[in-house]
């Protein structure tokens, strides 16, 4: 075990990951907030346990990360996997929540937002998830954006995702992230993808091909030095397993009409329409979001692997 930083908020990371980075292994971050509230139980333990198979076998170290008992973890052990997965009220922990979680004892599923911090803290550059949040629709009166593009704007890591969920104002989200400077790359795409949409019909403005691409563009940041913003590295779910757009649209359509009938808002809403779909759709839009974060996970362990030190042959 490895501690960063001293007191109520210092951070731990497990000896496996902590030997990974002193190694140059590659290593790839995990999400927590997916598997607590992202995903229905039971499936999510399964989902959490595959997830970090899936870098095992692309020859990297997974770090899924936490806060269990006011400690921030990077790298989970099973008995703390399955805290996340089934402890009933653990909490959603975006960035701003760390500090109280720490000194309070809490226990919390980390967010985009926490994740990613928590992640670059600890020396971790690649991280994969499923979608991003964003600016949420409706914005213009309830002002909710989420502090995932705020993070992402200061913290100099690289987050493979299938673009930012699909219940959110996509064009505005990303007119938000060229406000606030972050690069954002299709890989092997020309559009933006659309999180259970292999597209969100939206152009991105630049493409990658290979992981290596995205090791120089990384390269290059470091670099160029500046502000430490973030890679947004955006992989569509394949149109083959992608979640029927017609399905899509109806059934998102009530999840939202569903939300403001219910007055819910905050914290709540991505987890409630997410929940929403899944039942709305019998199940077709958890395959899709899991097609989309099993394809983030490999691909952010080929570019971890690009990416480190120890990594000389040409790519994977
Ligand atoms: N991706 C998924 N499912 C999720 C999330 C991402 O496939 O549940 C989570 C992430 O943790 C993301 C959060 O940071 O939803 C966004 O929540 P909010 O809109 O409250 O910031
Ligand atoms: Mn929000």
């Amino acid at each position: 075990m490895q501690t960063t930083g001293a007191g109520g908020g210092s951070i731990q990371t497990s000896t496996e990951v902590a030997e990974a980075l002193a190694n140059g292994t590659p290593v790839v971050a995990l999400e927590s907030t997916i598997i607590s509230h992202g995903l229905p139980q039971p499936r999510n333990l399964a989902v959490a346990v595959e997830l970090e198979g899936l870098v095992r076998e692309a020859g990297a170290v997974p770090a899924t990360i936490a806060v269990l008992d006011g400690v921030p973890r990077v790298g989970l052990d099973k008995g703390m996997l399955e805290r996340v997965a089934t402890e009933p009220g653990l909490r959603k922990l975006g960035f701003r929540d760390l500090p109280a979680a720490a000194a309070l004892g809490a226990s919390g599923a980390t967010t985009v937002s926490a994740t990613a911090f928590l992640a670059a803290r600890a020396g971790i550059r690649v991280f994969a998830t499923g979608g991003l949040g964003g600016v949420h629709r409706g914005w213009v009166d309830d002002q909710d954006e989420s502090a995932d593009l705020d993070t992402l704007a200061r913290t100099r890591i690289t987050i493979v995702c299938a673009g930012v969920k699909s219940i959110l104002d996509v064009p505005a989200t990303l007119q938000r992230l060229e406000t606030r400077g972050v690069t954002v790359a299709g890989y092997r795409t020309g559009t933006f993808p659309g999180f259970y949409l292999h597209s969100s019909g939206l152009p991105v403005d630049w493409r990658l091909e290979e992981p290596a691409e995205a090791a120089a563009v990384m390269r290059a940041q470091d670099a160029l030095g500046g502000p430490e913003t973030a890679l947004i590295v955006a992989n569509p779910v394949p149109p083959g397993e992608q979640l029927d757009p017609d399905l899509h649209d109806r059934v998102l359509a009530e999840a939202l009409a569903a939300a403001q009938r219910q007055g819910v808002t905050g914290q709540a809403i991505t987890p409630f329409l997410l929940d929403y779909l899944v039942r709305g759709t019998e199940g077709a839009s958890l395959e899709a979001n899991l097609a989309a974060v099993r394809g983030n996970t490999r691909l952010a362990a080929r570019i971890a692997t690009a990416w480190s030190p120890a990594h000389t042959g040409p790519d994977a």
